[in-house]
């Protein structure tokens, strides 16, 4: 019946916007963040993802990065982004809008055909200059080459027993004029890009359905995106392994695998 009542949603509504987190690439074989695909050799992946981690240990956290970029470089779209890119197809094709903010680094969607899509946290794929703080000297640019230097090649192995690779700093990517590079995401105590955030809030604060799929909703301020919409009494719906923190704000909850729910629940399983 929920599912039926729902489904009846996102034939009238006329802008959805879908948050995603790293549960809807864990399919791909992407790692989430919290919980047991967390940890990278014995470090919790977020203990890295800080400018802090990177002045301390810059190799390590390159190290890490291109473990991830080679992972990522393998994988490829599951159900679930393809369900979200025909289900954005479907509704603009009727003329209504489609959001699709993600947390996700990965590129997955745009790779899956999603076209309007929210980058908050940025992209694997870039990189910019560090300042000595390890906070973003200039603005992120795409950078694809893998690894960005030779000192990365090979580096990165997950396995806890892997021995740091220390690449001294000379070694480590750097642009043109010799100045430290570092990832182009967005890390724990940053401020996210601005036009990227008030895209995603003009999104959040217009939208007359909210579906939040595979994440903790524990990181602001995406975790916050979700209860700003349900306190305008708009309908939320959650698809996630197990409750979150948006499970309270959500009206609709799917219980179960984001690549085995979403084609059936957005009817696009045909298209
Ligand atoms: C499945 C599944 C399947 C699995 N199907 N489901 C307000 C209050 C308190 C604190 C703050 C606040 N505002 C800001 C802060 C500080 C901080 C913050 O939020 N801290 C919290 C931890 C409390 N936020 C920030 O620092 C942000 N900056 C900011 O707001 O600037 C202004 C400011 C600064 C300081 C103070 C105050 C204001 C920036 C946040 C940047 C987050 N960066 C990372 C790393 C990105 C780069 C990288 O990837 O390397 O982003 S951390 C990490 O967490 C990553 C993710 O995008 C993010 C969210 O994780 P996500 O996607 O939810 O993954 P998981 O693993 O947590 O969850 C997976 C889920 O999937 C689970 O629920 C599973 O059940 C589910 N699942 N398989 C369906 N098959």
């Amino acid at each position: 019946m929920a599912t039926q009542a729902f489904q009846a949603l996102l034939q009238t509504c006329k802008h959805v916007v879908v948050l995603t987190g790293a549960g809807v690439s864990a399919e791909s074989g992407v790692p989430t963040f919290r919980g047991s695909g967390g940890l990278w050799r014995t470090w919790n992946a977020t203990d890295l993802a800080t400018p802090g981690a990177f002045v301390r240990d810059p190799s390590l956290v390159w190290e890490f990065y291109n473990y991830r970029r080679e992972l990522v470089q393998r994988c490829r779209p599951n159900p679930a982004h393809l369900a979200l890119a025909a289900f954005e197809r479907k509704v603009t094709e009727d003329g209504r809008r489609f959001t699709l903010i993600t947390q996700n680094i990965d590129g997955l969607h745009a790779a899956a055909g999603s076209r309007n899509v929210v980058l908050l946290h940025g992209s694997l794929w870039d990189v910019c200059r560090a300042d000595r703080h390890g906070m973003k000297a200039s603005k992120p640019c795409e950078n694809r080459k893998q690894p960005l230097v030779p000192a990365l090649e090979g580096k990165g192995a997950p396995d806890p027993a892997t021995m740091a690779a220390d690449i001294p700093r000379e070694a480590l990517p750097r642009d043109d004029k010799g100045h430290l590079l570092r990832p182009g995401v967005v890390w724990f105590g940053e401020n996210l890009d601005p036009d990227v955030l008030s895209r995603a809030q003009q999104a959040v604060d217009d939208a007359d359905l909210f579906i939040t799929v595979g994440t903790s909703s524990v990181v602001y301020p995406a975790a916050g995106f979700v209860s700003q919409v349900a306190a305008r009494g708009v309908p939320c719906a959650e698809v996630n392994l197990e409750s979150s923190g948006a499970t309270a704000s959500c009206k609709y909850t799917f219980q179960g695998r984001a690549g085995e729910i979403l084609p059936d629940l957005l009817e696009v399983s045909n298209v």
